[in-house]
């Protein structure tokens, strides 16, 4: 171990006098000596209540118990699992704080073999003590300064090298490559860096230096890198267990009990940071005045006193102020300090590991402190040996005691009685005491005898655990790159979406005028929102979402009474004959109508009908074509209204008055309407997409008039099928469209729409599977299987709550097996795909509202939205995405979106009232 001064052992500026001054000199020299061992004694009972009390601490620290703060951090480290030894390239290591005043730097080489190692090449580095003490970015710099010229000693030539920093103080992590120092221990006191991300401070400094292209890829503490550097003789190491100038552990954790982490499967490492254990009642009663002394003069008042009793920096001091104690008395040396003695890191570890060796020899421990200046009498060594062992035996016996901690935790984890667990331990108190690994096996026995432990050292210090750590970081890396290179196109500009929206006008104007356009503008005789006047019953259909659903719709002074059935379209039947469809339909109203006892009347009917009908009147609407998975035959080119009035027709004893047909944006623009004036904007987002509104009637070419409004349905599913979106498609809407039964058409629609944004999903997932990124690359036949990943599944998975455990439970019904790492991409892969929705969305609104505004030229418009479908309803982010969208792109439009409670049923209903009480006018 380097010499004292840089142990950061150094005397606290101002520290008043030490509570060790004044201590008082019993007469008798071998009781005072055997008093100052029996302070040092810890009883079984003690180190039980220790155990229990760092238990307790963990896991209220898991549960993230905020206040009172628990004594023990338990920090996620963002590695999920133990090395699977697939793991392979060269790798840089730089290790900083596990050994105090040094860093080391190490080239590391993974095989990817397993059980094939190649040794790596190291060198230490110390680090002066202004450095440790000094601004932080002289740390980092000092630090790249090393870098390279380790590297200047390696044949590296300009290759990319990846490096893995172990950073061995408490941090908060959040990410593999992101983590914020907490406090400084050890005798590290640099300025200007708690607080900060150390993995960006490296980065800046490494870019400062210039010499090499090193990309910090991972961050981990000590005892992670030694937990993930054990050789897998007896099974993965699951705990890390570091004792050198400092202490702490690691261990695999459910991530479940895991409060901060949003994740309920697999395990992830937890840092415990036991160091600051410092419950006063287990700890109060084995505190000694030396370790109050101690840490009176230490650099972190008051912290880390667990530390203080364990780690390898603090050692030495305890047994020198015991032994310059014992001098003052004239117990030991005659009574003789020598400077050493007198200085603070006088002794080192290593000078306490010999003298205690019982191997060692009284002569050992002469020569040991005659070199540290001083005279020792014969039985000056015996007694200093004996302080040596006490000193030691409880330091071993605490750290016992906090690993029992560990694996009692281990057990309630895991629900397990007994537990055989291997333990990775590194650090140069367990490879030069010769005793400690001993004592600590045999209290570990004591206090946790259910539990079968194996202790594995680690063979270099835990360099090759962080190569490790970082070969998943450079996967994972790598994997994320293609993550965002693949989810990129979906990622639109406001430049972009402005062009939509642009683009969007352009097309709007261009139907209006019956020219050349993806947008068919088609008037739907709809001239009026209602004015409330409306009354009577009223029968409607609802055709062309979800469910079909027939209502009997009350329009009274009170308000509007709906009572409706749901009925289903078969498959076959939507893509059956025209006349097998409207038989169907008729036979639901005949249905509905038994069930309320309307048989035989002859109410007004209102037909919401979902597709592109050009209408020639309120009850003519000729079919276009079908979309959303319907494809009736003899249907297209037809009136619907005359092949419902067939239907009803063929099926005698049925008297039905179809008065209107509405596409359901017009219906829901009614049926909000009806509530708000200002509604004049109908927009639907469900399994297709589509928005009607308000146009000034001068404005539609294809109908007479110069005043008063058309309620235009735009179509605009099919804007884009003129090619003007093929700039924004990517693959895999490609992909969608052509296994449609439509490609080529409804572009917009399948961008966006409920019945496609499930495909897109799962088309991306295979792209990224293919690539590796996703589930290790295994292609499961179910991923393949087109429409099994639902549109639901995105709504469920981007719910801010249990996100990951939402994606692990649908993927697991999929048959896919996933890491957390999968789940996050699964997510990220879902809020692309709906975002970019939402946001073409929200660009085509504006584009509606914003013609509306200059259509009445006005400074600021105030409109309402009537909006329905169930992507719009239950996504759980899509509508605030699109009201933020239209905000940004048509600011001068203050936009209300309305979600329609009763469907388009109720505005197909008050469309016939608002006829039939036109027709009433002109008959009187
Ligand atoms: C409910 C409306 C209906 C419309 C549907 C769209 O009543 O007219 O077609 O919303 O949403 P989807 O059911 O397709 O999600
Ligand atoms: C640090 C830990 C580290 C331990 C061993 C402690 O002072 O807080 O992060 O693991 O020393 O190096
Ligand atoms: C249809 C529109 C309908 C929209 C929402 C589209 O596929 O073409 O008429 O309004 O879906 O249901």
């Amino acid at each position: 171990m380097d010499s004292i001064g840089s142990l950061g052992l150094q005397q606290r500026e101002g520290a008043p006098s030490s509570p060790q001054e004044g201590l008082p000199c019993p007469s008798n020299s071998s009781e005072l000596v055997q008093e100052c061992l029996q302070q040092f004694k810890v009883t079984g009972a003690q180190l039980q209540q220790i155990q229990t009390s760092l238990l307790d601490s963990m896991e209220q620290a898991l549960k993230g118990q905020a206040s009172p703060a628990p004594a023990v951090r338990m920090l996620p480290t963002y590695v999920g699992s133990t090395p699977h030894g697939t793991e392979q390239g060269d790798f840089v290591v730089l290790e900083l704080g596990a050994t105090g005043a040094s860093l080391r730097v190490l080239w590391v080489t993974l095989t990817g073999i397993e059980g094939h190692k190649m040794e790596p090449r190291s060198q230490e580095f110390v680090i002066p003590e202004e450095v440790m003490l000094g601004p932080g970015q002289q740390l980092f710099d000092f630090a790249a300064r090393c870098l390279s010229e380790f590297l200047d000693a390696l044949p590296v030539g300009n290759q990319g090298l990846q490096l893995g920093f172990s950073f061995s103080f408490p941090c908060h992590q959040t990410g593999l490559d992101k983590s914020t120092l907490i406090s400084w221990t050890k005798g590290f006191r640099c300025s200007g860096v708690e607080g900060q991300d150390v993995v960006q401070l490296l980065r800046d400094a490494i870019q400062r230096q210039g010499t090499y292209s090193i990309d910090v890829v991972a961050v981990v503490n000590d005892t992670v890198g030694t937990m993930m550097g054990c050789e897998p003789g007896v099974g993965p190491c699951e705990v890390g267990l570091v004792v050198d100038t400092g202490t702490n552990a690691c261990y695999m954790e459910e991530a479940r009990h895991v409060a901060v982490l949003d994740e309920d499967r697999g395990r992830v490492c937890i840092s415990v940071e036991w160091g600051s254990f410092s419950d006063d009642g287990a700890l109060g009663p084995v505190l000694t005045i030396f370790d109050h002394t101690l840490d009176h003069e230490s650099l972190n008042l008051g912290a880390q006193r667990f530390e203080k009793m364990i780690g390898g920096l603090y050692l030495g001091e305890l047994v020198r102020l015991v032994l310059a104690h014992l001098a003052r008395c004239g117990v030991l040396f005659g009574g003789y300090l020598s400077p050493a003695l007198l200085r603070q890191g006088g002794i080192l570890l290593e000078h306490v590991a010999e003298m205690e060796d019982p191997s060692a020899g009284a002569a050992r421990v002469h020569a040991i402190l005659q070199d540290l200046g001083l005279n020792p009498r014969a039985s000056d060594a015996e007694f200093v040996q004996q302080v040596c062992a006490a000193v030691c035996t409880r330091a071993a016996q605490l750290c016992a005691a906090a690993l029992a901690a560990v694996l009692s935790r281990l057990q309630h984890s895991r629900e397990q009685q007994t537990l055989q667990i291997a333990v990775a331990t590194g650090g140069r108190v367990f490879e030069r005491h010769p005793r400690f690994l001993s004592i600590l096996k045999e209290t570990v026995m004591l206090l946790a005898p259910e539990c079968d432990v194996s202790f594995i050292p680690s063979v270099d210090g835990g360099g090759q655990g962080v190569a490790m750590v970082t070969a998943v970081a450079a996967r994972l890396a790598a994997h994320r790159c293609l993550l965002e290179e693949t989810l990129a196109p979906f990622r639109l500009t406001r430049e972009q979406l402005a062009a939509v929206q642009a683009q969007m006008r352009e097309a709007m104007a261009k139907g209006l005028q019956g020219e050349a356009s993806s947008l068919r503008m088609l008037p739907t005789y709809v001239r009026a929102t209602p004015d409330g006047s409306e009354r009577g019953d009223f029968l409607a259909l609802d055709l062309g979402g979800t469910n079909f659903r027939v209502l009997l719709v009350r329009v009274a002074t009170g308000g509007v009474q709906i009572t409706s059935q749901v009925y289903s379209i078969p498959e076959c039947v939507a893509q059956g004959s025209g006349q097998q469809l409207f038989d169907h339909i008729v036979d639901c109203i005949v249905d509905f109508q038994q069930k309320q006892g309307l048989s035989g009347q002859s109410l007004p009917l209102g037909f919401t009908f979902s597709f592109p009908c050009r209408q020639l009147g309120l009850d003519q609407g000729i079919l276009l074509n079908w979309t959303k998975g319907f494809n009736a035959s003899d249907c297209e080119g037809q009136d619907v209204v005359c092949l419902l009035r067939e239907a009803i027709r063929r099926r005698q004893a049925v008297e039905l008055n179809v008065v209107a047909i509405v596409n359901d944006t017009v219906g829901t623009m009614m049926s909000c309407g009806y509530e708000d004036p200002h509604c004049e904007v109908g927009l639907i987002v469900g399994t297709g997409t589509n928005a009607c509104y308000m146009e000034e009637l001068r404005n539609v070419a294809s109908v007479a008039g110069d005043s008063g409004h058309m309620c235009i349905n735009m179509e605009w599913g099919a804007f884009g099928d003129d090619g003007s979106l093929s700039m924004l498609s990517t693959h895999f809407d490609a992909s969608v469209d052509q296994a449609s039964i439509n490609p080529g058409k409804q572009r917009f629609e399948k961008m966006i729409s409920g019945m496609y944004l499930g495909e897109i999903v799962r088309h991306t997932l295979l792209h990224l599977t293919s690539l590796g990124v996703l589930f290790r690359g295994q292609q499961t036949q179910r991923l393949q299987t087109r429409d099994i990943f639902k549109t639901k599944f995105l709504s469920e998975i981007e719910s801010d709550s249990l996100a990951l455990r939402q994606v692990r439970a649908i993927l697991e019904d999929l048959g896919l097996s996933l890491t957390s790492d999968d789940a996050l991409m699964v997510l990220e892969v879902c809020q692309a795909v709906s975002q970019r929705a939402a946001r073409l969305c929200g660009a085509g609104v504006a584009a509606v509202v914003e013609k509306i505004r200059e259509n009445r030229g006005l400074e600021e418009l105030t409109v309402s939205v009537g909006v329905d479908g169930t992507l719009y309803k239950l996504h759980p982010h899509f509508s605030s995405l699109v009201a933020a969208t239209v905000r940004e792109l048509a600011p001068r439009c203050v936009v209300t979106f309305l979600q329609s409670e009763d469907g388009s049923g109720k505005g197909a209903a008050l469309v016939t009232a608002v006829a039939c009480r036109l027709a009433q006018m002109t008959c009187v």
